[in-house]
C-alpha cells in the first residue's frame, strides 16, 4: 500500500475513465494472456513457434513509427532551464493544454498501471517508476525492457519515491501528440503515440531526460551511452561506456565478437543504450545498465554484423515494423537474402521487387538482455562496474579521425560536446544524412538546459583523480571516392585495445592538434580481413586543417546558442583547438 501511487492511480482513472483499472504484476501467465488478447484483436501476430518460440510481430500506425522530437517538451518554470536545444512550455500551459487529451482517453479501455524499476533490483543505483497506459504492446515491451511488476512494487515499499509516466494512446494523431517532462515533479506525460521511445515511458523519458535532471542535482550521471567490458587474453575485464547518436551502431559495438584473428580477446555486453553512474568509495565511476532489454534497430543487424543480437532475439521478442515471412518469420533489408515473398510493414505483399522497404528503417525488435550470449555476469550487479574510459563518436565521412584520445578531463568534455553526427532514421522529422551537432548524444534526451550539462559534466574533473580517460571514434570516416576506409564491426575490437592500453598508461601515441592519434604500429592490423593499406590508416588518422576550420566554425555557431550558460572552459577549449591547428 502506497498511498500516493493509489491515490495518482484513482485521479487518473478519473480523469481517463477506463472501463477497467489492471495493476500488472510482471509474471509470465500475465504477460502471455495480454499477448493472446492482442493476438486475438489482430494487434499482434504470432511468429513461427519453430523459428521464433513465444514471439509476436506488431505492425504500429503508419504515421507513428519513431521518436517525435518536434512534440517532446520539457517543461521546467522558466525556458532558459530547457535551454535552446530542447522545446519548451510551462508546467501550467502544458498541462492546461494536455489535459484536456486525457479526459475520457480510456473509455472502453483498460488502464494498466505498470510498476518498473530501473536498474537491478535492490540497487542502490535503481530507480522506480510507475507507468499508467492503455496500450497493451506498451506492458509487454515495458516487460521486456524494465524489471517489471510486483518486484517494483516491493522495492517502492509504502512510502518510496518514483516517477510518474501518464500514457494514451489518444486518437494517434500527430495533431494531438505530445511527451511532456516536469523535471521537478518527477512526471512525465505522453499521448497520442504508442512507439518507442514516444510511449516506453521508463526508457528516454525517465532514465534520460527525467534522470538527467536527478542525476545534476544528485552529482551523478544518466548518460545515453552503452556500457561494454573488454576483456583480454589474460582474463582480466575493462569497462568502457561509449556514446554515439541514435542509430550509430551502439548495440553493435555493445554486443561486439572479435574476429578469429584476435584471438583471446572478448566483449561483455552490459548495456546497449544507456549509462547511469555514480562514484564508488574508490573515487572511480560505477556504471549500471538501468534497462533489462534491447530496443534495437533492426535494418542492418544481421549474423554478420551482429550476431550476439541475433541470438537475443531468438524468442521471447516482440519486433515492431518489420516484414513476415511466408514461413511466420521475420525479415528485414540488411539481415539477409530477401525472401521471395512477405507481407511489409505496412501489411502489404512484397516482393524484391517492390520499390519499397519490407521493413521501416526505424523497424525494431524489444528482446530480453539476458538472451544475449555476451552479456557480462555483472550486468545486474547492484553496484556496476568500474569504467575506465568514456568513448564519444559520431558517423563522419570525413573531419574526424579513427580514433584519438583527450588531453585531458576538461578537453575530454569539450570533445563530448562538440560530437555531431550524419542525421538517421530515429527520429521523425529530421532530414537524413546531414551533420548535427548531437553533444554528448544527448541532444535530444537531456532534460535540461545543455549548457549547465557541460558544466556537470566539468565539475565532476574536480571530484575524483580516478576519473575515465576520454576518447572520441569514427568507424565511418570515408575516402574521397565514399568508401569507407575502416572495416569496422567485430574489426573495432582493435581500437578498443589501443584505448585499452591507453588507459594502462602505454598505447603508442602522436600528439595532433585535437588529441593524441595512435602512432604509426600501434594499432593491431595483422589478420584484417579486408586490409587497411598504409595509405587508407594514414587518412583514417588524419587532421585536415581545412576540414577542422570548418568543423570548428559550426562547434562556435553551435556552442553560442548557449549564450551565457555555456561555461568558459567549453568556448576557451575551442579556442585552444584552433590556436593548436594554427587557424
Ligand atoms: O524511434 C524510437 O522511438 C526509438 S529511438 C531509440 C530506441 C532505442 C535506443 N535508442 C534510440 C535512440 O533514438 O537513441
Ligand atoms: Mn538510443
Amino acid at each position: 500500500m502506497h498511498k500516493e501511487l493509489e491515490q495518482w492511480v484513482s485521479e487518473v482513472a478519473k480523469l481517463t475513465q477506463p472501463q477497467a483499472v489492471y495493476w500488472c504484476d510482471g509474471s509470465q501467465s500475465e504477460y502471455d494472456r495480454l499477448c493472446d488478447e492482442m493476438v486475438e484483436r489482430g494487434d499482434l501476430t504470432r511468429l513461427s513457434p519453430d523459428l521464433y518460440p513465444n514471439s509476436f510481430l506488431a505492425r504500429s500506425d503508419p504515421g507513428d513509427v519513431a521518436r517525435v522530437e518536434h512534440l517532446t517538451f520539457i517543461c521546467s518554470e522558466k525556458r532558459e532551464d530547457a535551454g535552446p536545444t530542447n522545446n519548451w512550455m510551462a508546467p501550467a500551459e502544458a498541462k492546461a493544454k494536455v489535459r484536456p487529451l486525457f479526459e475520457g482517453a480510456m473509455r472502453g479501455r483498460t488502464m494498466f498501471v505498470v510498476p518498473y524499476i530501473m536498474g537491478p533490483a535492490g540497487s542502490p543505483m535503481s530507480e522506480v517508476g510507475v507507468e499508467i497506459t492503455d496500450s497493451p504492446y506498451v506492458v509487454a515491451n515495458m516487460r521486456i525492457m524494465t524489471r517489471m511488476g510486483s518486484v517494483a512494487l516491493e522495492q517502492l515499499g509504502s512510502d518510496g519515491a518514483f516517477v510518474k509516466g501518464l500514457h494514451s494512446i489518444g486518437d494517434l494523431s500527430p495533431e494531438r501528440r505530445f511527451i511532456l517532462h516536469f523535471p521537478s515533479e518527477r512526471e512525465i506525460w505522453s499521448v497520442g503515440s504508442g512507439y518507442g521511445g514516444n510511449a516506453l515511458l521508463g526508457k528516454k523519458c525517465f532514465a534520460l531526460r527525467i534522470a538527467s535532471n536527478m542525476a545534476r542535482e544528485g552529482g551523478w550521471l544518466a548518460e545515453h551511452m552503452l556500457i561494454l567490458g573488454l576483456e583480454s587474453p589474460d582474463g582480466e575485464v575493462t569497462y568502457m561506456a561509449a556514446a554515439f547518436p541514435s542509430a550509430c551502431g551502439k548495440t553493435n559495438l555493445a554486443m561486439l565478437m572479435p574476429p578469429q584473428s584476435q584471438k583471446g580477446w572478448k566483449i561483455w555486453t552490459v548495456g546497449d543504450d544507456i549509462a547511469w553512474m555514480k562514484f564508488g568509495e574508490d573515487g572511480r565511476l560505477y556504471a549500471v545498465n538501468p534497462e533489462a532489454g534491447f530496443f534495437g534497430v533492426a535494418p542492418g543487424t544481421s549474423n554478420r554484423t551482429n550476431p550476439n543480437a541475433m541470438t537475443s532475439l531468438h524468442k521471447d521478442s516482440i519486433f515492431t515494423n518489420v516484414a513476415l515471412t511466408d514461413e511466420g518469420g521475420v525479415w528485414w533489408e540488411g539481415m539477409g537474402p530477401a525472401p521471395a515473398h512477405a507481407i511489409d510493414w505496412r501489411g502489404e505483399d512484397w516482393t524484391p521487387a517492390s520499390a519499397t522497404a519490407a521493413a521501416h528503417p526505424n523497424s525494431r525488435f524489444t528482446a530480453p538482455a539476458r538472451q544475449c550470449p555476451g552479456i557480462s555476469p555483472l550486468w545486474e550487479s547492484p553496484q556496476g562496474v568500474p569504467i575506465s574510459a568514456f568513448l564519444f563518436g559520431g558517423r563522419r565521412a570525413k573531419t574526424a579521425p579513427l580514433v584519438f584520445q583527450s588531453f585531458d578531463w576538461n578537453h575530454g568534455v569539450y570533445v563530448g560536446a562538440a560530437v555531431a553526427s550524419e542525421t538517421t532514421a530515429a527520429a521523425q522529422g529530421q532530414e537524413v544524412g546531414v551533420i548535427r551537432r548531437d553533444p554528448f548524444a544527448m541532444l535530444p534526451f537531456c532534460g535540461y538546459n545543455m549548457g549547465d550539462y557541460f558544466g556537470h559534466w566539468l565539475g565532476l574533473g574536480a571530484r575524483s583523480d580516478k576519473l575515465p580517460r576520454i576518447f572520441h571514434v569514427n568507424w565511418f570516416r570515408q575516402s574521397d571516392q565514399g568508401h569507407f576506409l575502416w572495416p569496422g564491426f567485430g574489426e573495432n575490437v582493435r581500437v578498443l585495445r589501443w584505448i585499452l592500453e591507453r588507459c594502462q598508461g602505454g598505447g603508442a601515441a602522436v600528439e595532433t592538434p585535437i588529441g593524441y592519434v595512435p602512432a604509426p604500429g600501434a594499432l593491431d592490423l595483422a589478420g584484417l580481413e579486408r586490409q587497411v593499406p598504409p595509405r587508407a590508416l594514414e587518412e583514417l588518422l588524419r587532421v585536415d586543417r581545412d576540414d577542422w576550420r570548418a568543423e570548428l566554425q559550426s562547434q562556435r555557431e553551435f556552442f553560442a546558442k548557449f549564450g551565457d550558460r555555456l561555461p568558459d572552459e567549453i568556448a576557451r577549449q575551442t579556442e585552444a583547438t584552433a590556436r593548436r591547428l594554427g587557424l
